[in-house]
Order: structure tokens, then sequence, then C-alpha cells
């Protein structure tokens, strides 16, 4: 019977020291929410991209670097975009976190801002739509 008390007893302190860890771990993830969120809407100069049910707007779209890319799908459809060509991503293509890898999705009537911060040429492609093919050119 002695066993589990003291195996207890030694358990409290360290159960202090995660909660307190636990506590610590909210604190930052609160405060970089907070952060990232006030960043995200003082960027507001940039340009609109229509997303249409099953393709973009226009082909291609030029960007000033630092800017923000609006992709407007109030009147589209149901989009999974990312870096790549022909409904396949790229997944070690270069150019802002939101496309990278597997991508974003997007829904019909959301409205969505990505920032291209390094001036070059960036493919997007939408893995659901064949003929959704967008070059953005950063300036
Ligand atoms: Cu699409």
């Amino acid at each position: 019977m002695r066993w589990p008390r003291v195996g207890i007893l030694s358990l409290k302190p360290k159960r202090k020291r995660l909660v307190a860890l636990a506590a610590l771990a909210l604190f930052v993830i609160w405060g970089g929410a907070g952060c990232s969120g006030s960043h995200a809407s003082t960027a507001t100069d940039g340009v609109t991209m229509r997303l249409l049910g099953d393709n973009f707007a226009r082909s291609q779209i030029v960007v000033q670097a630092g800017a923000t890319l609006r992709l407007d799908d109030t009147t589209g459809g149901y989009h999974h975009l990312c870096l790549g060509r022909d409904m396949a991503c790229n997944l070690h293509a270069a150019g802002p976190e939101d496309f990278q890898g597997n991508g974003l999705t997007i829904s019909n009537g959301d409205v969505r801002s990505v920032v291209f911060s390094t001036s070059g040429t960036y493919e997007i492609t939408c893995t659901i739509h064949p003929e959704m093919n967008l070059t953005v050119i950063v300036k």
C-alpha cells in the first residue's frame, strides 16, 4: 500500500511544473496569435485575383514585392491552391508559405490574402480544376 502513495507524492512537484509549463505555453501561443493578427490587418495594399467556378479570372497577374494578393472567391467555387502546375503541387517550390506544400483550400464566398515578399515568377495551380493555372509575377 505504500508504493502508490510514495509514487503520487513524488509526482506532485512534476505535475506542478507541468501545469506551470502549460500555462506558459498558452500565454506564448495567445501572444503570438494576437501579434500575427494585427500584422495581417495592416497589409491592405495589393491586387485582387477573382476566382471563378473552375478557373482564375486571368492566367497572369503582376504584384509588387511585399504586396498582398487577394484571392476573391466570392462568386467562385471550392479550390485547392498550391505552388505548382497542371494540378500538381511542387512540394519543394519556394513561395508564400500559404501556397507551400499542399497549399490552401478556399471555398465559395471566401476572400484570402497572401503576401508575396520576394520578387520572382510563381506558378500557382489548383489540384481540382485542370485549366486552373496562374502565373504570379512579383516585381
Ligand atoms: Cu479550382
